[in-house]
């Protein structure tokens, strides 16, 4: 476990960097494109991570990193950051205000913290592993709501054309079900929402470690559950399917 001084330098951290994101200069975003469909990185994600990676192997020196823009370490480590500098670049470089930065710190694979800051809207979700979910201090639950009377998160999974026609179908399934569907485009705000009971399931068909570490762990200490769409457990070492949800009801049952 971390000491409770080393936590608090890492939300403060997650803050600091997060707030780089308020103050961007968007005509020299510097956007070049990654590997798979839309799929970008501006010179504020590299410019994030490498500021996260050196405090946060400084908080913790025996750790691994993983991070979404490479330079990846040492995978076999006890302890393991697994990061996202900005969760929705594409929002992020089209001024959408809908993106975030996201930590993880794994422990023999399994997150023991998760902390995601919405700068746009200061929005700070954390959560240790047996010590409940909070935003912005105060705890937070996953809503008791049905579908039926509820809010579905449907992602896209942009960068993968194979997915796409398989994403409308799931799409079209929760949509004739729930009250109504979102999409904002950042499966970390998107699974945090759901922990703070602002929605009632997020589903998308491949994301990212670094897309659902921290904010899985959030959602777990907050009441949900997290799984993939074939109910198995995630496993945080490779893109995975994911549906996050209330645990209410049993939403696989809407894929069939
Ligand atoms: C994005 C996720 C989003 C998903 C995109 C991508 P990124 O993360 O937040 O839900 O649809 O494919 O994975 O690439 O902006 O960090």
């Amino acid at each position: 476990m971390i000491s409770d001084k080393i936590y608090e330098q890492m939300k403060n951290l997650v803050i600091e960097v997060g707030n780089i994101m308020l103050e961007v200069d968007y005509d020299k975003l510097d956007i070049n494109e990654k590997q798979g469909n839309h799929n970008i990185v501006t010179k504020y994600d590299i410019l994030i991570q490498e500021k996260l990676k050196k405090e946060l192997l400084n908080l913790v020196p025996n750790a691994s990193f993983i991070g979404e823009e490479g330079d990846n370490f040492d995978l076999n480590k006890e302890y393991k950051f697994i990061v996202d500098p900005i969760d929705g670049t594409m929002n992020f470089s089209r001024k959408l205000n809908l993106s975030a930065v996201s930590v993880a710190l794994l422990q023999n694979n399994e997150p023991i913290v998760g902390i995601c800051y919405v700068p746009y809207s200061h929005e700070l979700y954390e959560a240790r592993k047996g010590f409940g979910a909070y935003l912005n201090g105060k705890k937070i639950h996953v809503s008791d709501k049905k579908l039926k009377d509820g809010i579905a998160f449907c992602g896209s999974s942009p960068y993968y054309d194979d997915l796409r026609e398989k994403s409308v179908e799931i799409l079209t399934k929760f949509c004739s079900i729930a009250s109504d569907y979102r999409r904002l485009g950042s499966a970390v705000i998107e699974i945090c929402s759901v922990a703070s009971g602002k929605a009632e399931v997020y589903v998308e068909l491949k994301i990212m470690p670094w897309d659902y570490a921290a904010a899985s762990l959030i959602l777990k200490e907050a009441g949900g559950i997290v799984t993939t769409i074939d109910g198995n457990e995630i496993n945080y070492n490779e893109p995975t399917s994911i549906i996050a949800s209330n645990s209410i009801e049993d939403y696989l049952k809407y894929l069939n």
